[in-house]
């Protein structure tokens, strides 16, 4: 288990200018032929080392000079060739077995087709290659196999001709124009059917869109076209970024490790964020597909033209390309409501990793696999460090920076340093301090206090960083980060912030880095209410106990604190029920104010009445206790559904229309509000609810209402549950997209004996456990469901322990992601943690366990 550091990165000794391949798919394995004209960059350099995994190595030539066994040296991971000489072509054929390949990197097959995932190390799996993504190559793909059985070869780049052979085979030829790292290669044979549309670029070239996918799945593909087109026409329209090929190709397969990838020119995709209609999607499922086509299209600028120059650079394009498409839902969509989910989302996933024993910088400077690495940090701290950036240049001078980073960078592989440069071109601020959010870890605490002085009608506004030790407890340094506020007047209009402390980089932003500020704001006329970190303007933690949240949750302008003041005010009256206090009547009353306030959009009011989480009472525990979290939050529940029962049950009623299925904005915000005043008139234990709950079951047309309503009747009436089980069962046994549902309502329920559910289900026929989305929907779910996997028995470690080890010898990116499921080790009682860590050390001490899963067990250890 060898560790890989950033000091030690050196630019390849050699590289690969062009590269041809030659595919013959055969049904039991596949011919590699793979001819490479190599440039040697360091002049010193004697020898060629290529990598290589699970290679059946046939002939090698260099220069056309066949070698024997002596001139070369074939280690278990690579392959050495002497070479001494500036240019050398080498010709190597291998074979490799793509049904055998469960890990799902490189070639393998989904379902009957074949397909690849090499970012970020796949493609030496493939054939030998220098596979690192500062080696940039033009490839030619020749592909060949049976023509009944693959109709469909795809490959990268533009389709350069196609031909009939004998023994009923054809071939394809593809040539990528534009030179790429080998993690962008990708490959696609198979019996598929599709659907096509084209584009036209804003300098008139008209781009071929396919999307491919099993065949009598064409129908749900649509809503990935038109966002593949939104997608397109965005990036023209507000980063001028133009698309380079004549075809773009997406293909869904349902075996898939990632979410989807890519690849120049042919996305391959998991068939979840591609397959939707409105049977059997949810209103989320269609908001991830437009988010993910829109990603992965953005990488062709943001990650394939221009690349990382090594792994550890993975945030320079997942950074700014989550950053990206954040930006193009907020533009389809609402911008508040955006927002509100990306916070949430990074506040429920990656605060926890930082807090957490395998919390990392965005760029890491070490790793033992670099698949651990594609993370929340890596994505969503990473857009949030370059949302900062924006924030502070705005949105002018941050497209001319991007116009810069395009211009300068276009055709390299470079790293965080090179955006920075753009960045800072067109700053107001220097942006030195700033780039400690790279390198250091956690999240800070900004500790916020003020003092009002009436005589000189001043608001002193005292600010103090306090920046937790990073995983190896070593003191860090204080950041510089935008700080969006607003003093507020007793009618909620805004004091104009005037200071000579303090740089004020826009009209309501302060620009923070010393790790103490005391701010003077000056003509404050009365003691004003804070408003703080609208927006989310920097990813940080606040403390104050100053913030009126009634008075910001009724008439704060900024959405974001609103949001904010709601779910603070329910984490402080959760927390006194934690300790026994009853419930505070000031929080029923506020929350009252909203939920009848019939002026707050749906959608909106959705995400305001949504109470704070489980994980986030966890997160702020010092001491892990799932039991007094979860009877707080349901009895909380209770007393909000019982004092506004009526109202909630006559707002249901006016927000139900069972015939809707329409995807847009407003009905997608009225189904959010029925579904989440559903849930909390559910946790009253009404019959005439249960009720309700069964009848919008059955009579609902979305998916969204039906999942909701099955999830809520497994949790809250169990009697009822089991025929809207079967029935569910019954209607989407033979959709493997739909029996993800399905298994993660099961595998997420509150009710006692679900670990004995998910482990019988494993021998459901729809089950299979070398599928990463069934894994993660049944075992993922499982070990997310904090009632079923902290149960004081200790089996759900137990349970999860054993499945980890058992997928690891399957798929380690897999066993890996599911590992994370311990992170909260250091946190538990006394009793927990030793039934936790006699699971963990099992894992660890497992013979031939992989890097993936040692990697992450090992720091959870620490
Ligand atoms: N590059 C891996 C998948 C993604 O982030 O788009
Ligand atoms: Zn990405």
């Amino acid at each position: 288990h060898k560790t890989i550091y950033y000091k030690d990165y050196l630019p390849s000794d050699y590289t690969v200018v062009n590269c041809s391949l030659e595919f013959i798919i055969e049904e039991s394995s596949t011919r590699v032929e793979n001819i490479m004209e190599i440039r040697r960059q360091n002049p010193s350099a004697k020898e060629l080392r290529l990598d290589g995994e699970k290679l059946d190595l046939e002939l090698i030539w260099v220069n056309d000079v066949l070698l024997d066994e002596t001139m070369y040296t074939k280690e278990e991971n690579a392959l050495l060739i002497p070479l001494d000489t500036d240019e050398a072509r080498i010709r190597i054929i291998n074979r490799i077995y793509p049904d055998e390949n469960t890990e799902l990197e490189g070639l393998y097959r989904s379902g009957g087709i074949w397909c690849t995932q090499n970012e970020p190390e796949g493609f030496r799996r493939i054939t030998y290659f220098i596979d690192r993504p500062d080696v940039m190559t033009k490839f030619t793909t020749k592909i060949i196999a049976s023509k009944e059985r693959c109709p469909v070869l795809l490959s990268n780049g533009n389709l350069r001709g196609t031909a009939t052979l004998d023994n009923g085979k054809h071939l394809a030829l593809w040539e990528d124009p534009i030179p790429k790292p080998s993690y962008l290669f990708a490959l696609v044979a198979g019996d598929l059917g599709s659907i096509t549309d084209t584009f036209t670029t804003m300098s008139g070239k008209k781009v071929d869109l396919a999307i491919y996918c099993d065949r009598g799945n064409e129908d749900k593909c649509h809503h990935a076209m038109r966002s593949l087109k939104k997608s397109m026409e965005w990036d023209e329209y507000t980063y001028g970024r133009e698309y380079d090929l004549e075809i773009y190709n997406i293909v869904a397969v349902d075996s898939f490790n990632m979410g989807a990838m890519e690849n120049k020119g042919l996305n391959i995709f998991n068939s979840h964020y591609v397959l939707a209609d409105e049977d059997t999607a949810t209103d989320a499922d269609f908001m991830g597909i437009e988010s993910v086509i829109a990603h992965e299209y953005f990488h062709n600028w943001t990650g394939n033209r221009i690349t990382c120059r090594n792994w550890f650079e993975l945030t320079l394009k997942e950074g700014l390309t989550v950053f990206r498409d954040q930006c193009f839902s907020a533009d389809m969509n609402s911008e508040l409501t955006q927002r509100l989910d990306d916070v949430r989302a990074l506040r429920e996933r990656q605060f926890v990793e930082d807090a957490g024993p395998t919390a990392h910088p965005i760029k890491p400077d070490h790793y033992m696999e670099i698949n651990n690495f594609y993370t929340a940090t890596v994505y969503e701290k990473g857009a949030e460090v370059i949302r900062m950036m924006y924030t502070v240049l705005g949105r002018e001078k941050f497209r001319e920076a991007t116009d810069s980073y395009f211009e300068w960078y276009d055709g390299k592989a470079v790293g965080t340093e090179e955006f920075l440069k753009a960045m800072q071109s067109q700053s107001p601020v220097d942006l030195s301090q700033f780039k400690r959010w790279y390198s250091q870890e956690r999240t800070p605490v900004l500790n916020v206090s003020s003092q009002y002085r009436p005589e000189s009608a001043e608001l002193v506004l005292k600010i103090n960083q306090i920046i937790p030790n990073n995983t190896k407890n070593h003191e860090q340094l204080p950041y510089a980060m935008p700080f969006r506020i607003a003093l507020l007047a007793e009618d909620g209009s805004e004091y104009p912030l005037k200071s000579d402390d303090v740089t004020l980089v826009h009209r309501d932003v302060v620009w923070l880095e010393k790790s103490v500020h005391e701010i003077v704001f000056k003509d404050i006329s009365s003691a004003p209410r804070l408003s703080l970190n609208r927006g989310f303007s920097a990813p940080v933690i606040i403390e104050c106990d100053e913030l009126d949240y009634p008075f910001l949750m009724a008439n704060d302008r900024d959405g974001f604190v609103r949001y904010e003041a709601a779910h603070q005010f329910g984490i402080e009256t959760l927390e006194a029920m934690m300790n026994g206090a009853e419930v505070n009547e000031h929080y029923i009353e506020s929350y009252g104010a909203i939920l009848c306030d019939g002026s707050i959009e749906a959608m909106f009011k959705s995400q305001i009445l949504e109470l704070p989480t489980l994980t986030t009472l966890m997160q702020r525990q010092a001491v892990i206790d799932v039991d007094v979290i979860f009877n707080a939050h349901e009895k909380l529940k209770q007393v909000l559904a019982r004092r506004y029962f009526s109202e909630m049950l006559s707002m249901l009623e006016g927000l139900y229309n069972p015939s809707n299925a329409h995807i847009d904005g407003v009905s997608m915000g009225k189904r959010a509000l029925k579904n989440r005043l559903l849930g909390l008139l559910m946790s009253a234990g009404d019959e005439s609810v249960n009720a309700l709950c069964l009848s919008h079951y059955h009579e609902s047309l979305s998916m969204s209402e039906r999942l909701t309503a099955l999830d809520l009747l497994e949790n809250y009436a169990p009697d009822l549950a089991s025929g809207a089980l079967d029935d569910f069962y019954r209607r989407y046994q033979d959709q493997t997209l739909v029996m993800n549902k399905y298994f993660a309502v099961c595998a997420s329920s509150r009710r006692e004996g679900t670990m004995e559910r998910v482990a019988a289900l494993q021998e459901n026929s729809a089950y299979d456990v070398k599928v990463p989305n069934l894994v993660r929907s049944l075992i993922g779910s499982f070990a997310r469901n904090p009632v079923a996997f902290y149960h004081r028995s200790g089996t759900g470690f137990r349970f999860v322990a054993e499945k980890v080890i058992e997928i690891d010898a399957i798929n380690p990116q897999i066993a890996s992601g599911l590992a994370g499921a311990f992170k909260n080790y250091p946190k538990l009682s006394h009793e927990q943690k030793a039934q936790m860590g006699i699971e963990l050390e099992r894992i660890k001490n497992h013979p031939d366990l992989s890097n993936n899963v040692y990697e992450i067990v090992s720091k959870i250890l620490e």
